[in-house]
């Protein structure tokens, strides 16, 4: 140390920093970023905590590293001293797309509050080559292509860890690879991606995601697989998952030994938290590697069973992993026997099926592993977890209460605030001091503004002017030409029938007929989207498609297009989500009351000032409860109506179609004319016809009351000054959504590591 930052990116930089491009720039700070990082690795207590996850959607790093190691502001005026501006050199880096989704966002936002409340623990995953696909949008439809983000220079540090990996026939070589996690003003923690020695990117080839299936060698850590039903993909995953998960266990049982572990200790050394049933295996997986070391099965069984630890996700069955047996003798035969002794002692134990390892058809129930086989099982937001206790997984509760607990989800705020919503942050740090940073609940204290007109007139410039910054880059990222005057109403997330993207669609197109019929709505309003949809999940991408024909056609009808405009963004990303939430002002969480396990975007949402129109289903029921009823717009059947519904079997959607004639005159514009003309018939008769025959997630008993709630919504954002209250109330109430809260829970009730 002793030199200053300006001499440390200079020397990295090899050059005046004025005559540097923004890649130069973009290399020296990362160089600097990871020896700042590497300086806060610290000594390692007995006990750590191991974070296996087959995804961690981490997002760009280099914006958040330097808030983390607090030389952000520092660096933007070096930079800006030199005529250059940060903004454009975070343009340079490439998005690591190693995630699906909530369940890898969430993964991400945990190792940033782990290491940022000084806890040991480590991420452990796959280095995907490709991540997931990036999507392009060509005729109104999806199209997957590969997503390279591993250009040189990288955030990843070789390591000489390495082991070989057994599979039916051949064997694999790994290695490993570091991404460093620093933790905001406090530790550095690592992010741990396996890879395979063999891997082949040549196999890859351009704009496509197909490749040979066969050559687990050359293909195994191409492509996150996507959440999706293709068949020929399932065998791959497994071997995913297993080499994953072996690497995982040699890891640490080699750690946990270098600290003087005997094996028998091991629970004192390590806890693994299981994220979803994908790193499953790493149960039967410990065991069998104990064994060979020795140890008798009842003591390995003994061991790992209180080293274990279980999160679940969803409720959802076809989510749910049942690996058929025959797929793992193909591929990872070492298990099978182990497994059968696992569901063997439960089979002796239990009388009961349901509770079955092994079921009838031969299929291994991955989540029933976890639950048997681990200390704590929890859920991620209370509504959530109650479902599992008293539904989904009430014969588990019944033989093992005590594992049982909530765990609701939350977000970093480092990431969420801080650095997608400076101006936000810098406003409310004038207002109450920056404590927030490192204690969300003190948010609490804005609300004694609630009455300050200039406090209410700031948060309404501050998100006039995300706005505009929005419009002007979609305008252009994308060639998308907004009004940031009219309301922004956005739903961004995975593209999934529970969270009922096509009950948005159903809405949008009332409008249109209303509005060419001359009933105009009381404000323009931008519908936006952003959404991948998994690539052969066939009604998905007819939703795609649909939402993308009504994009052209409210944009070139100049009835409709001055009042409302639909658009989809493409290729939605964790980085297009840093621009697109602080610029929200109604946040879409309108999922099947049920469905949603928990949601972490309506918490982002929430705490960048947009207000929620959703159902009470996850964890908008929390945010319900914490805002109360006039600061969020919830609309739809209970989740008790819902599971009732599907128990009795009675859902028909043709009866509302034939009873609503605004709901009828909406579906059946799907196939009018006009759409047929901007669209394909193919997908959208697909749609309509899944519509009257299914509707699976019950879109038309919530239509009306959501057309309701949606327009009351409307008509509250002219009040201008009771808008910027509601939103004041749900910013000072977000400080529960903190996903360091989240982690001192985990640590309170599960993994003890202090
Ligand atoms: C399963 C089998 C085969 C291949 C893929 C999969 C698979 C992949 C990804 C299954 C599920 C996922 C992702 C699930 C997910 O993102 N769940 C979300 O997790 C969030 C964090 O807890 C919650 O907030 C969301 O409610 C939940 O949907």
């Amino acid at each position: 140390m002793g030199q200053t930052l300006e001499t440390r990116l200079q020397e990295r930089c090899k050059k005046d920093l004025s005559l540097c491009s923004n890649e130069e720039l973009y290399t020296g700070l990362l160089s600097l970023v990871q020896s700042m990082a590497q300086e806060k690795v610290s000594a390692e207590g007995k006990k750590k905590l191991y974070y296996i996850s087959a995804e961690f959607l981490i997002g760009k790093l280099l914006s958040n590293n330097l808030i983390n190691l607090g030389i952000y502001d520092e660096v933007k005026e070096l930079l800006a001293a030199h005529g250059k501006e940060l903004s454009q050199v975070e343009e340079v880096e490439p998005e690591p797309s190693l995630g699906n989704g909530g369940l890898g966002r969430l993964a991400a936002c945990f190792l940033d509050s782990i290491a940022t409340l000084g806890l040991n623990g480590d991420g452990i995953g796959l280095n995907y080559h490709f991540g997931l696909f990036k999507q392009v949008f060509k005729d109104h439809l999806q199209q997957e292509t590969p997503d390279p983000w591993l250009a040189d220079p990288s955030w990843l540090t070789k390591t000489d860890v390495s082991y070989q990996i057994p599979f039916k026939g051949f064997t694999l070589t790994s290695r490993l690879y570091d991404i460093a996690v620093t933790g905001y003003e406090n530790r550095t923690n690592k992010l741990h991606l396996f890879d395979v020695e063999s891997i082949d990117e040549s196999l890859v080839e351009a704009d496509h995601i197909t490749f040979d299936k066969e050559a687990i060698e050359k293909n195994l850590t191409l492509f996150l697989y996507p959440d999706d039903s293709d068949e020929a993909g399932h065998q791959l995953r497994i071997y995913q998952q297993y080499f994953m998960v072996s690497n995982a266990a040699r890891l640490i049982l080699d750690e946990c030994v270098a600290k003087g572990c005997t094996l028998y200790d091991l629970p004192d050394y390590a806890v693994i938290q299981i994220n979803d049933t994908h790193p499953t295996m790493v149960i039967p997986e410990l065991i069998r590697l104990l064994m060979e070391r020795g140890m008798a099965m009842d003591d390995a069984v003994d061991v790992v069973s209180k080293t274990c630890a279980y999160t679940n996700h969803t409720i959802l069955s076809e989510a749910l992993e049942k690996w058929p047996i025959a797929y793992l003798k193909k591929c990872v035969p070492q298990l099978v026997p182990i497994i059968e002794i696992l569901d063997d002692r439960i089979r002796r134990r239990y009388d009961d099926e349901s509770v079955a390892i092994i079921d009838r058809t031969d299929r291994v129930h991955m989540a029933h592993i976890d639950i048997h086989y681990g200390f704590a099982v929890n859920g991620v937001a209370a509504l959530h977890t109650e479902i599992l206790k008293n539904t989904e997984l009430n014969n588990f509760y019944k033989l093992y209460p005590e594992k049982f607990s909530n765990k609701t989800n939350g977000i970093t705020f480092r990431r969420w605030l801080l650095h997608c919503n400076p101006k936000l942050a810098s406003l409310i740090t004038s207002l109450i001091g920056d404590g927030y940073k490192k204690d969300a609940r003190e948010l609490e204290k804005l609300w004694q503004y609630k009455d300050d007109p200039k406090v209410l007139e700031a948060l309404l410039q501050i998100k006039e002017e995300n706005k505009a910054a929005l419009v002007e880059y979609l305008g252009k990222t994308q060639g998308l030409h907004l009004d940031s005057s009219s309301i922004f109403d956005i739903q961004v997330k995975r593209l999934h029938e529970y969270k009922r993207q096509q009950l948005n669609a159903l809405y949008l197109i009332h409008q249109v007929l209303k509005i060419k019929k001359g009933e105009l709505p009381s404000a323009p309003v931008t519908a936006i989207f952003g959404a991948k949809a998994a690539p052969a999940y066939t009604i998905a991408k007819d939703i795609i498609h649909l939402l993308l024909c009504l994009q052209e056609l409210t944009a070139e009808d100049p009835q409709v297009s001055p009042w409302l405009r639909v658009v989809m963004v493409e290729n939605y990303n964790v980085t297009l989500a840093e621009k697109l939430i602080p610029a929200c002002d109604i946040s879409e969480q309108i999922s099947l009351a049920s469905k949603e396990a928990s949601g972490t975007g309506n918490m982002k949402f929430m705490l960048n000032g947009a207000i929620t129109l959703g159902t009470d289903d996850g964890a908008n029921v929390e945010i319900h409860d914490l805002v109360g009823d006039e600061n969020i717009y919830i609309f739809g059947e209970s989740s008790d109506t819902v599971i009732g519904r599907y128990a009795e079997g009675s859902y028909k959607s043709i009866e509302y179609y034939e009873k609503d004639p605004e709901l009828k005159e909406a579906v059946d514009f799907i196939v009018s004319e006009k759409m047929l003309s901007i669209g394909s018939k193919e997908h959208l008769e697909r749609l309509y016809k899944e519509f009257l025959n299914k509707d699976w997630f019950m879109t038309f008993p919530d239509f009306q009351d959501y057309v309701k709630t949606k327009h009351l919504a409307i008509k509250d954002h002219a009040d201008r000054t009771a808008w910027a209250q509601k939103m004041l109330r749900n910013i000072s109430q977000a400080g529960f959504f903190s996903s360091d809260r989240t982690i001192e829970e985990y640590d309170r009730d599960i993994w003890k590591l202090r």
